[in-house]
């Protein structure tokens, strides 16, 4: 099959799946939503943090329903709103350190927080939620639900609920190719071995909270973020081999470490979502997929800027970005956002269902 006609098909599966998924209720088809990790997933909570890697200004957040920045680094919504939508929640996981309570953490709550990652280093050095105090706040959101509706049901909302985790992108970019200390330390499959252990660990703490359903993203294509071919690229204007490397070798890992824990533990459902290939098609054949412009993002020069340097009076900045892959040096628009999620959910499928 074509590109193109692969493209139709997968978004009539989509369709087709959604209808059969949901004509049966009127309810989300889980109990919950978790969402854990980097700035690919959170909504909101670094607003919260005394952290320079921060999306609550303009034009972070100008496409979004209310048109006002919320802490996501995007123009509009991320790929866990679009996930949120498809599994049929009418509202998104609030940022749990938004002090949101209620029933509105009785369907989740997002725990993730930009410049996060595996390598609790990582976080330190952004003044970021590491992954381990991420799940100290998932207990106390734990204690809420039981607190609301008792043992027995919130056991059933742990276990049937999703938790989904993206990591590993900080740790690369915002800290492994930027430290000259970790540089030498670790070769980097040194590296993604000790990231390994750590997403191990946190898949295991997950799980022994309750968590069964568990869905972790693998690394983009690292080597084709904008902001990294500035910086990495020596003025080349190419994706980086070497960096690609790293993210697919990391990949693999991810796959068998993920393996090896679905082995260990039957009834857990772990799934890998891949959007390291569907990124990169976005990337090398844009039109394909509806866009013009992949190389440079939308705010600014599109060539370096995130966060505090992504601002009302960066200069350049496109005032339509829905046919651009990227929003920012690091992070993707809302349209490729949309596409992401959808790939997500189709490989989802199992933790759905
Ligand atoms: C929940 O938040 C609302 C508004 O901030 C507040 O009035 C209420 O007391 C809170 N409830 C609990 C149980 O903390
Ligand atoms: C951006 O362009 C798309 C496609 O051309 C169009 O549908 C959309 O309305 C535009 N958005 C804005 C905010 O102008
Ligand atoms: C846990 C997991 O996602 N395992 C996958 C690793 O990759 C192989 C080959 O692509 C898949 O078959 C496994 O399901």
């Amino acid at each position: 099959m074509g590109k193109e006609k692969m493209k139709y098909f997968s978004s009539w599966v989509l369709t087709l799946l959604l209808l059969c998924l949901t004509i049966t209720a009127d309810e989300p088809l889980v109990p919950a939503l978790c969402f854990f990790g980097d700035s690919v997933m959170d909504a909101g909570n670094n607003n919260y943090l005394a952290t320079l890697l921060r999306a609550d200004f303009l034009p972070y957040g100008r496409d979004f329903i209310t048109h006002k920045p919320t802490g996501r680094f995007c123009n509009g919504k991320i790929a866990a709103d679009y996930t949120a939508e498809y599994l049929g929640f009418s509202t998104y996981p609030p940022p749990y350190l938004s002090r949101a309570n209620g029933t509105a953490l009785l369907t989740g709550a997002n725990f993730a927080s930009a410049g996060s990652g595996y390598y609790d280093m990582t976080a330190q050095l952004h003044q970021a939620i590491s992954l381990p105090q991420q799940l100290s706040y998932y207990r106390h959101w734990q204690k809420q639900v039981v607190a609301m509706v008792g043992d027995d049901k919130a056991e059933t909302i742990f276990s049937r609920g999703i938790h989904i985790l993206s990591a590993g992108s900080s740790d690369f970019l915002q800290n492994y190719y930027i430290n000259p200390f970790l540089n030498q330390l670790y070769t980097s499959a040194q590296f993604s071995d000790v990231l390994m252990k750590s997403y191990y660990h946190f898949v295991q703490k997950l799980y022994s909270l309750g968590a069964r359903r568990i869905g972790v993203t693998s690394l983009p294509p690292a080597g084709c973020l904008p902001a990294a071919i500035t910086l990495f690229g020596f003025g080349s204007n190419k994706c980086m081999p070497e960096l690609n490397n790293d993210a697919m070798l990391f990949n693999k890992k991810l796959n068998a470490s993920s393996q090896y824990l679905v082995d260990r533990y039957p009834d857990l459902k772990l799934v890998v979502f891949d959007i390291y290939q569907p990124l990169l098609d976005m990337i090398t054949t844009p039109t394909n997929n509806g866009f013009c412009e992949s190389r440079r993002g939308c705010c600014g020069t599109g060539t370096l800027e995130t966060s505090l340097f992504c601002n009302l009076r960066s200069i350049g900045t496109c005032s339509n970005a829905t046919a651009y892959v990227f929003w920012d040096g690091y992070h993707p628009s809302e349209s490729a956002n949309h596409i992401l999620a959808q790939s997500l959910l189709m490989q989802g499928i199992q933790l759905f269902s």
